[in-house]
Parts: C-alpha cells; structure tokens; sequence
C-alpha cells in the first residue's frame, strides 16, 4: 500500500526511530551530508527487510572493507557505471529464490548516477524495475578527490577544473529522470531530516522505480568548515538552490521549508550560500548573477508546477 505523506508526516526528531543501523566507526569524513542522509535513510529502509547496492564512491568507503563494516544491512558492491544493472539483476535473483519481501536500494554518488551510471540508470528505469534508486549529490566526485561531474555547479573550483573553474551548468537530472515516467521522484536534505524520512518511507511503500535525489554537502570537497554541515545545507534550501518536493504520477508538490518559503515568498540570495565555501572563491560577480538568474527561473518553473495541483 502506498504511504501519502502529504496526509501523514513525522513532525517531531524523536518519532524517528530509535534503532541505528550505522555503528560507530564509519570510514567517512566528520559532518559528512552523506553519512547523515544514509543514517536516516536507513532508519526508514531497514523497518523492512533490504539490500543496498552501491557503486564505486564515498559510499563504499563509508561500508569499510570486507569483512569489517559499520553497516547492519545488505550491502553489495557493483562497478562504477552498473548501479542499475545491478539493482535489476539484484531484483530478478530476489524473484528467482522467492525471497520477494526485500526492498532493493541503490545508493549512488553523482559521479555514478549523472554520468557513468546514466545509462544503466535509464535502463533499470525504463523497464520497470521494482527498486529504489538514491543519488546522492555532493556535486563532484568526491572520493577520488573533487574532479568535476555534470552535476558540479558552474563557477565551482574541482581538481580538473583548477585554473578556470567548470564553465558547464549543471545537468537538469530531474527532468531527466522524469521523462521515464517513473511513480516517485523526490528530493531531500540531511539538514531536513524528517522531510527526508518520511520521503525513504513513501517510496520503500511503493512499487516499480523510485527516485530519489538528495543534497549532501561535503566539508572537504565545498569548502566550510564541519560544523557547518546542517547550515549549507539549510542555506542551499533557502536560497531555492536545493528545492524540496516530490512528484507522485506526475503530481508535483513542493514540501518541508521549500513549501514555506513558497507561501511567503522569502528566498535567501545565492550570494550568503556562495560566499560561504572555498569551492565558489574564483566566481566572477558575473558568474553569480547567472546562478542567481537561473535558480530564480527553475524556482518559477517548480512554483507554477505546485501551485497546478494545488
Ligand atoms: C570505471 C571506473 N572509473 C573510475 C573509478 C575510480 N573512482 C572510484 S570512486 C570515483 C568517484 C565517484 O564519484 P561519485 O559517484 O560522485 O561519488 P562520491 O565519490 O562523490 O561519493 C572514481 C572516479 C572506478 N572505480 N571505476
Ligand atoms: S569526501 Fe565528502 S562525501 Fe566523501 S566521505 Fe568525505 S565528506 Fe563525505
């Protein structure tokens, strides 16, 4: 059955469960966004039965080496560009040996989602496959040490774009995916963990390919210090760079502060988010006016969508 959260929502941090599924002792780095949305994901996914697989990236590091791992769940290692591939065949073998109670997650970086995963990505989405499908967006490959992917936003300073910055906008992956006609697309934010719960729980309960596209900042790779992990990540709501929503067979809603910021009409300016991270400090007045102009007209385009089926 499927869970509305738009009726049912986790208003307070201690209804989430209490249950970690992460132990102490992670490989990752400290304030890491992604380690944060893995730890809540899991206390949605892990209520039932799952297997996560996961690509080449931070994500791997973050499970340790065999056969040591500060994860209590599945978790299966493909090559870099086969999450999907993998996410289907995981899904047909569950079938296969009758074990048909699991979920099957993918978890994958940018890197191995925008760019080397796209095609298996698409695959896994055009032929139906019952899985869940997690990006998680820290805007560059960051295990390998910062190189530019298409989902690095331009002005951004990466280890292959180090005199000039990446001149490229980042890639639309929404729209992208949303073109597979796919039943759940949403997008979070570890610094809105109950928005972000509640949208693990919505689409465990559903059926057929799920998305969903989550921004992790990442200390190192961003530039601010780690005790200003939850605050990035905050400001990049705000400003209208990460915006919150979910769209259920085509109906697009936005959610959690994206919705209030919508009812009041109050945006941070991109300026406050970019002056904030080393990665940004060769950007041009110019270069953030283009930003600014572009996050501005991608915020319209998704208030007109929520206010259609509002
Ligand atoms: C085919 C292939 N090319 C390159 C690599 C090296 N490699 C491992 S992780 C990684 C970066 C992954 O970036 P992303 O998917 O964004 O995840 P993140 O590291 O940011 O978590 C790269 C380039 C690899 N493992 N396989
Ligand atoms: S490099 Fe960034 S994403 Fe990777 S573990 Fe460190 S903080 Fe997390």
């Amino acid at each position: 059955m499927t869970r509305d959260t738009s009726e049912k929502t986790t208003k307070k941090i201690r209804e989430l469960p209490r249950e970690e599924y992460i132990l102490p002792g992670t490989r990752s780095c400290a304030a890491c966004g992604l380690m944060l949305t893995y730890r809540h994901a899991l206390k949605a996914l892990a209520q039932k039965k799952v297997v996560v697989t996961v690509p080449a990236s931070c994500m791997t590091v973050l499970h340790g080496v065999y056969p040591i791992t500060p994860v209590k769940v599945h978790c299966i290692n493909n090559p870099f560009a086969a999450t999907g591939a993998s996410s289907s065949g995981i899904v047909a073998g569950l079938k296969a040996t009758g074990k048909q109670d699991y979920t099957v997650v993918a978890f994958a970086g940018d890197g191995g989602t925008y760019d080397i995963g796209i095609q298996a990505l698409s695959g896994a989405l055009e032929r139906g496959t019952d899985f869940m499908y997690v990006c998680y967006d820290n805007e560059g490959y960051m295990n390998t040490g910062t190189q530019r992917s298409s989902a690095s936003p331009a002005g951004m300073i990466t280890t292959t774009t180090p005199l000039l910055t990446k001149r490229q906008q980042k890639k639309d992956m929404i729209r992208i995916v949303e073109a597979h006609n796919i039943p759940y697309i949403a997008t979070a934010s570890p610094a809105y963990p109950l928005d972000l719960y509640d949208k693990f729980v919505a689409a465990r309960d559903m059926n057929g390919p799920r998305y969903l596209e989550v921004h992790a900042p990442c200390p190192p790779g961003w530039g601010f210090p780690n005790k200003d992990m939850i605050k990035i990540g905050k400001m990049a709501v705000e400003c209208g760079v990460n915006v919150l929503f979910e769209i259920r067979d085509g109906r697009f809603r936005l959610t959690s502060r994206s919705l209030r910021l919508a009812e009041k009409g109050t945006r941070k300016p991109i300026k406050q988010y970019v002056s904030r991270q080393t990665r940004f400090r060769k950007m041009t007045d110019q270069q953030i006016q283009r930003f600014q102009e572009l996050t501005d007209a991608r915020w319209e385009y998704f208030l007109k969508r929520h206010q259609e089926h509002a």
